[in-house]
């Protein structure tokens, strides 16, 4: 099980704070479609996604990369319990949807980019280290159902 220090914990809350997830999410999914565009394969029907201005004002991306950030929220309400949080998510993401899991890592990156640009100097070291330990856990915890 993995371990939190308060300082850790406020930390990821603090982000989670301040975070504008209609601005943020969007801006994620989007620059992880432009840099890997492998990922693009799983939004064929998500209209045109033509090349990376398409893909910036793509309303339908734009709303999905709403809906994953939210995904994140019920990880950090169960900072305690990621792993069976994201049980059914994990399923419907293998089974389902057949998203290869390293898709996880490679989006999570262009999250930690978009909030590092928006926070700019605010997004210390210390705090870095804390968020990129609960994206691994979220992470992680996402691939767990694929075999
Ligand atoms: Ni993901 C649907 C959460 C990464 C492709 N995804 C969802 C839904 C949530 C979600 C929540 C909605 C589920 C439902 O309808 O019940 N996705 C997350 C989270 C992460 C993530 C928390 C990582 C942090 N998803 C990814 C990645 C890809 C991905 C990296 C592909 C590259 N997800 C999808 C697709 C759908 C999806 C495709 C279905 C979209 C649709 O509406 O058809």
């Amino acid at each position: 099980m993995v371990e939190w220090t308060d300082e850790e914990r406020g930390f990821i809350n603090g982000i989670f704070a301040k975070l504008d997830y209609d601005d943020i999410g969007p801006k994620a999914l989007s620059r992880c479609l432009i840099v890997y565009p492998w990922t693009q394969r799983y939004f064929g029907g998500f209209g045109n996604l033509y090349n990376a201005d398409a893909i910036k004002t793509n309303p339908m991306i734009a709303a999905h990369g709403i809906k994953v950030l939210h995904g994140l929220d019920r990880a950090v309400k169960n900072m305690d319990d990621i792993k069976n949080t994201y049980a059914a998510l994990s399923v419907l993401h293998s089974e389902k949807l057949h998203v290869d899991p390293d898709n996880f890592r490679v989006f999570s990156d262009c999250l930690t980019v978009v909030i590092a640009a928006k926070m700019g100097n605010g997004f210390t070291a210390d705090m870095q280290a804390a968020w990129q330990k609960f994206l691994t856990v979220v992470v992680s915890a996402l691939g767990r159902q694929y075999h």
